[in-house]
C-alpha cells in the first residue's frame, strides 16, 4: 500500500492497477470516482493525511470458496463463490448477489466499490458489499438451482448475518434464489433473521422491492427532467434488458405517460415502433419471468416489433435512455449515436453500464446524466427498509413505501445535484453523486482512526 500521498489521479491509479492487477473493471469505478474526489480533496488535508480514498479502494474483506453441487444428471460441477465486504464505516455490508458466468473478482470489486458510494448516497446506515458466482442459471432445472443455492449458502453463511452483511438479488438472482438460499441459512443457523433482503411477502420480504430499483431509476430521470421544468410524458425511452429491473423502469415510464421502444437480452434487442404498453409489458414478464423465455419471442408475438441480433438498442431513435441490463453497455459510439439522436436524458439502472469515454461524451454534451450509484439506489434503498420493518416487527403498506421511496429518491437527486451543480446552471451528476457519496463515508472512517 501507497505510503507517499497520491494528488494525482495517475499517480493514485498506478497504485490501484499494480494491486489489483488484471482487474479492468475494478480500475474503472475506481477511475471514475478517484477523477472527481482527488480534485476535491486536494484542500481537504485531513482527507489526504488520513488516505482515506486509498482505504475505500482495499476492500476490507475478499471471501471465494468453492461450491459443489450435483446437476440433474448426476454430474458433480464445480464453481467459485465470493463475498467482497468493502466498507462497513456507515452500516453493515449491504449489497446483491450475482449469479452470471461472467462473474469474477474484478467485477465484484467493482460492484461492491460502487455499492459504499450508492449507499451511503441513499442517507441509510448501509456499508458496501457484493457476491456471487460464476453460476450460470440459465437451462437450469428448479432443482439444479435449488442444489447450488444450498450449497452456496453452505459456506456464505458464516461470513453474513443481519448486522455483519446482509445480501439481496442482482442479476440471475430473484425471487426464487433468495427464497432457496434464506431456506439454507435459517436451516443451518436455526435463525429467522433479517440476513437476506428480496424475500418473498410470506417469510418477511418488504412490498415494493421488486418494483424499486426500476421505478427509482424513472423517478431519478423524472427529478432530472423536473430540475429542467420538463416532463416524461409524451417521450419515447430506449431501455436495455428484461429482467427486474428492466422491466419495472418501463412499468414506470408508462405510469407516466412515456413510450417505450425497447427491451433487449444477451441475445439482441426488440423495437416496438407502436410502444410497448402495459399488455404487452405482461407478456414480457411472464415470458422472462415465469417461462424464463428469450426477448426475440416478442418479435414473433407481436407483429409490430422486430428484433436485431446481438446488437444493443441504443441505435434507436429515443428522447430518453435507461440502460438496464449489465456494465459497459453504453459504448462512447453508442452515447454518440445516443446524443446524435436527440438523446436528452440517461439514467442509469443497471450498475456501471457506461464506459468512462462514453460518460465523457454525455457530460461533454450536457445532457442530463444519472449515474448509476444514484439512479438505481431505489432497490438497495427498499432492502434497507424491508431490514427495518424485519426489526421493526411489522410491514408497511405498499402506498407508505411508495412514497418512502419517492422521497429518498428526490433526497438523492438533491444531494447529487447540491454537489454537483457548475457555475453555468449544467449539474454534473457524477461528479455530485461522487462527492456526496464520498463525504458522509469518509467522516465515519476519520472518526475510527487508522482502522
Ligand atoms: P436480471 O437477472 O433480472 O436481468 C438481467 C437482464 O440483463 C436480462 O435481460 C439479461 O439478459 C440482461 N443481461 C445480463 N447480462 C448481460 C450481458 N452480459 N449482456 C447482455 N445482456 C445481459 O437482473 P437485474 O434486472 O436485477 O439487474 C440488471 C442490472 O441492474 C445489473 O447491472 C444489476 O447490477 C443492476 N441493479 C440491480 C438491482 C436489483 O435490485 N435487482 C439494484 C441495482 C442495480 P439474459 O436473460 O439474456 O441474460
Ligand atoms: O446493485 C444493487 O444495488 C443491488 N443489486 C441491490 C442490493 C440490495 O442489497 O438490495
Amino acid at each position: 500500500m501507497c505510503a507517499k500521498r497520491s494528488t494525482d489521479i495517475e499517480t493514485f491509479m498506478q497504485g490501484v492497477i499494480d494491486r489489483n492487477p488484471g482487474e479492468t473493471e475494478f480500475h474503472q469505478a475506481v477511475r471514475e470516482v478517484s477523477a472527481d474526489i482527488i480534485p476535491w480533496i486536494q484542500d481537504k488535508p485531513s482527507y489526504m493525511e488520513a488516505q482515506i480514498l486509498e482505504r475505500m479502494a482495499e476492500p476490507d474483506r475478499v471471501v471465494s470458496f468453492r461450491v459443489c453441487w450435483a446437476d440433474d444428471d448426476g454430474n458433480v460441477r464445480v464453481n467459485r463463490g465470493y463475498r467482497v465486504q468493502n466498507n462497513n464505516a456507515i452500516g453493515p455490508y449491504k449489497g446483491g448477489l450475482r449469479f452470471h458466468p461472467s462473474v469474477n473478482q474484478s467485477i465484484l470489486k467493482f460492484l461492491a466499490f460502487e455499492q459504499t458510494f450508492k449507499n451511503s448516497l441513499t442517507g441509510l446506515p448501509m456499508g458496501g458489499g457484493k457476491g456471487g458466482a460464476d453460476f450460470n442459471p440459465k437451462g437450469k432445472s428448479d432443482n439444479e438451482v435449488m442444489r447450488f443455492c444450498q450449497s452456496f449458502m453452505t459456506e456464505l453463511f458464516r461470513h453474513v448475518g443481519a448486522d455483519t452483511d446482509i445480501p439481496a438479488g442482482d442479476i440471475g438472482v430473484g425471487a426464487r434464489e433468495i427464497g432457496y438460499m434464506f431456506g439454507q441459512y435459517k436451516r443451518i443457523t436455526n435463525q429467522f433473521t433479517g440476513t437476506l433482503t428480496g424475500k418473498g411477502m410470506e417469510y418477511g420480504g418488504s412490498e415494493m422491492r421488486p418494483e424499486a430499483t426500476g421505478y427509482g431509476a424513472v423517478y431519478f430521470l423524472e427529478d432530472m427532467l423536473h430540475s429542467k421544468g420538463d416532463a416524461i410524458e409524451g417521450k419515447s425511452v430506449a431501455i436495455s434488458g428484461s429482467g427486474n429491473v428492466a422491466t419495472f423502469a418501463a412499468e414506470k415510464i408508462i405510469h407516466r405517460g412515456g413510450k417505450v421502444l425497447t427491451l433487449s437480452d444477451s441475445g439482441g434487442f426488440i423495437h416496438d415502433r407502436d410502444g410497448i404498453d402495459a399488455e404487452k409489458l405482461a407478456w414480457i414478464k411472464e415470458l422472462k419471468g415465469v417461462r424464463r423465455g428469450r426477448i426475440s419471442e416478442y418479435a414473433d408475438h407481436f407483429k409490430t416489433a422486430d428484433f436485431h441480433e446481438r446488437t444493443r438498442p441504443w441505435n434507436v431513435p429515443c428522447d430518453l435512455a435507461i440502460p438496464c441490463a449489465t456494465q459497459n453497455e453504453i459504448s462512447a459510439d453508442d452515447a454518440k449515436a445516443l446524443i446524435a439522436n436527440g438523446c436528452m436524458a440517461v439514467s442509469e439502472g443497471a450498475n456501471m453500464p457506461t464506459v468512462i469515454e462514453g460518460i465523457d461524451v454525455f457530460l461533454r454534451s450536457r445532457i442530463l446524466f444519472g449515474p448509476s450509484k444514484a439512479a438505481n439506489a431505489g432497490g438497495v434503498a427498499m432492502s434497507g427498509l424491508e431490514m427495518s420493518q424485519k426489526s421493526a416487527r411489522r410491514s408497511w403498506a405498499q402506498e407508505e413505501l411508495r412514497n418512502l421511496l419517492r422521497e429518498i429518491m428526490d433526497g438523492i437527486h438533491s444531494r447529487c445535484h447540491a454537489a454537483g451543480l457548475e457555475d453555468d446552471g449544467y449539474c454534473n451528476y457524477v461528479r455530485g453523486a461522487n462527492i456526496a457519496g464520498f463525504q458522509k463515508v469518509a467522516n465515519a472512517m476519520m472518526a475510527f482512526g487508522v482502522v
